[in-house]
């Protein structure tokens, strides 16, 4: 057509053609069932914590060629990005969280050329990779701290947040802390730097100083290591603690009521959004990537104002609201389904069409999945609530993330003294709170058991040979479960019945099928006690998932008249006559998935 318009003239015809694109007015992508399709809300995300994920030369710490080597497990499984916890030079104070050089891989992890190899070894099989961008402190082995300390004229030294203490003669070095803000490992949040007699602000560990991003150039620097890994072509960022950039103006004390949950205060600083928008405009969107900030201490109604994609600041956000309904503060507490149901109705209603969701209910910072949320009464029950919590993980609303060894139904670990333990929060709060006769030893380890972190952290359960197949080395970083004699994914890969094998199918039906991405969501039965009935519908596919959440078999009457048609998929064997029906007969812990 164009060329009939310009017969004689073909350097404006190339301009035209070059123009007017840009001229048209942009394309608005087709939605489906009212939300912009991305990649990022069809895929299913896997983390990998580097140090317990392989070890390849036998110094009994995963590192990046040993997750190279384990590539096609993770294509074979069907998952679509992997989430990499941070995998940067650091000298481990929190396992990473403290990093002191941004653009150098841990020596322990390997070289940047085992970087490069993991990330083109992960496109390759057409998957993605996102890295743990920790940017609210860095390591005080940073040089940008080193600096900073050294006097109040270096030109780092507003690069973090110093402040006078109050002068007390009876403190430790004359001074009492600036405010009475609380560190989230125990003690206080400020730390007395003897070279020039200031406090310095550390919201988590001694070693991990926070930022000061009212400083224009520490956006800058952020803004330009983001920008060297993206041009490496990794796809984006899971963004650690990102919503405490913003420290409230003159850092008043908190009142006793704010005291009772700081994260409600530190999470909303007054140029949050702003400096997002900022790090969106200047860092990601030049680039088609994928974000998601941990966001602890947003409320659930504010999400909209960091992931409302009409804001331009963050694709998604881990909320907490399920993952730690077994925890009061420390303290595991006992929850039930309604009350699991509840968080994701309470999602549906807060999220509409423009604010995409997570959904997941482990990671590295909380125990494993199916001992805090499933039934590790007995290996059956393992298994068949394993395979339950991801169909229900898969099927949900929102962008699922899987923690490496769920895929295998991997337990907590039998943990016995103090020592046994590696991470930071635990060994703080054990000196804080029972060295100092707060809470008694027992009591402190019966809860850290079923809560500490350090169980997520156990190596890879790879095979049920020594050191459960993580490491050829003598001794791993962090003892392996013993468990692998049964748990492991050798023996899993190779049987139909296992978590491993049933995650897959699971995860190959999400891929099949719009509606469990796209689809509405509807819970049918949220008072009921033992049965998580919901479904899923986009135009004429419609899905019915049965959950029954508990040891007790029951007949279940599908609510509404609802009639279960075709049965796609279940965690048992089910006879047919279970097709087309409204009553279901349930056992234990069974989960299916059904067309109707
Ligand atoms: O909830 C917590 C504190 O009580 C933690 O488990 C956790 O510290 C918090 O969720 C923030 O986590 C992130 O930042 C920390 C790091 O230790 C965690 O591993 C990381 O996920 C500091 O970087
Ligand atoms: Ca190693």
């Amino acid at each position: 057509m164009i060329l009939k318009l310009f017969p004689k003239r073909p350097i404006l015809l190339l301009a035209v053609s070059l123009l007017l694109p840009a001229l048209a007015p942009a394309q608005s992508p087709t939605l489906v069932n009212g939300y912009e399709p991305k990649w990022w809300k069809e895929a299913v995300v896997y983390q990998v914590y580097p140090r317990s994920f392989q070890d390849s030369n036998g110094d009994g710490i995963g590192d990046l060629p040993g997750i190279t080597s384990r590539l096609d497990y993770l294509q074979k499984l069907g998952i679509n990005v992997i989430w990499l916890s941070p995998h940067y030079d650091s000298p481990n104070a929190d396992n990473g969280y403290d990093i002191r050089d941004y653009r150098k891989v841990m020596a322990e992890f390997g070289t940047m050329a085992d970087f490069d190899r993991l990330l083109a070894g992960i496109k390759q099989r057409h998957m993605r990779l996102i890295i743990d961008l920790v940017v609210n402190h860095t390591s005080d082995e940073h040089h940008w701290f080193a600096e900073s300390r050294t006097a109040k004229d270096n030109p780092y030294r507003d690069y973090y947040i110093w402040r006078e203490g109050k002068p007390n003669p009876a403190a430790p070095n004359g001074f009492d802390p600036p405010n009475n803000y609380p560190s989230f490992f125990s003690g206080s949040a400020w730390q007395f730097d003897p070279a020039t007699k200031q406090f310095y602000l550390h919201l988590f560990a001694v070693k991990q100083p926070d930022l000061n991003w009212d400083n224009p150039k520490v956006r800058e620097d952020v803004f330009s290591l983001m920008r060297f890994w993206l041009d490496k072509g990794v796809d984006g960022f899971r963004m650690d603690v990102i919503p405490l950039i913003s420290k409230q103006p003159g850092l008043p004390d908190l009142t006793p009521e704010q005291m009772k949950n700081p994260s409600a205060l530190w999470a909303n600083g007054p140029h949050r959004d702003e400096y997002l928008q900022q790090m969106n405009r200047e860092a990601l969107s030049p680039y088609d990537t994928m974000t998601v900030g941990e966001a602890i201490g947003i409320d659930l109604a504010k999400e909209p104002n960091i992931i409302d994609d009409r804001r331009h600041e963050l694709n998604m956000v881990f909320n907490f609201d399920a993952v730690r309904l077994n925890r009061d503060g420390r303290m595991w507490k006992d929850f039930t389904l309604p009350e699991i149901k509840a968080v994701y109705s309470a999602h549906a209603a807060a999220l509409d069409k423009h604010s995409w969701d997570t959904v997941f209910l482990s990671n590295h910072d909380n125990p494993r999945l199916v001992s805090s949320f499933g039934d590790t009464s007995t290996n059956e029950f393992r298994i068949r609530s394993a395979k339950l919590i991801e169909t229900m993980l898969l099927t949900l609303r929102g962008t699922p993330f899987i923690y490496q060894g769920d895929e295998l139904g991997m337990t907590n670990y039998p943990f016995k003294t103090i020592e046994d333990f590696d991470d930071i929060e635990a060994k703080n709060a054990w000196k804080a709170d029972v060295l100092t006769g707060k809470i008694t030893a027992e009591a402190y380890l019966a809860n850290l058991r079923r809560t500490g972190r350090d169980n997520s952290r156990t190596p890879m359960q790879w095979t049920n040979g020594p050191n459960c197949g993580f490491t050829a080395g003598a001794k791993a970083w962090l003892q392996p479960n013993p468990n692998c004699e049964t748990i492991n994914a050798a023996e899993e890969t190779a049987n139909h019945d296992s978590v491993y094998s049933y995650t897959q199918r699971a995860i190959a039906l999400r891929h099949a099928h719009q509606a469990l991405v796209y689809g509405d969501y509807t819970d049918l039965d949220p008072t009921h006690p033992q049965i998580y009935a919901y479904t899923r519908t986009l135009g004429n596919e419609r899905f019915l998932i049965v959950l029954n959440y508990s040891s007790n078999p029951t007949t279940y009457t599908v609510p509404g008249g609802l009639k279960a048609g075709k049965l796609l998929l279940g965690n048992l064997p089910v006879l047919l006559k279970e097709e087309n029906v409204g009553n279901l007969k349930l056992r234990p812990w069974e989960s299916r998935i059904y067309t109707y």
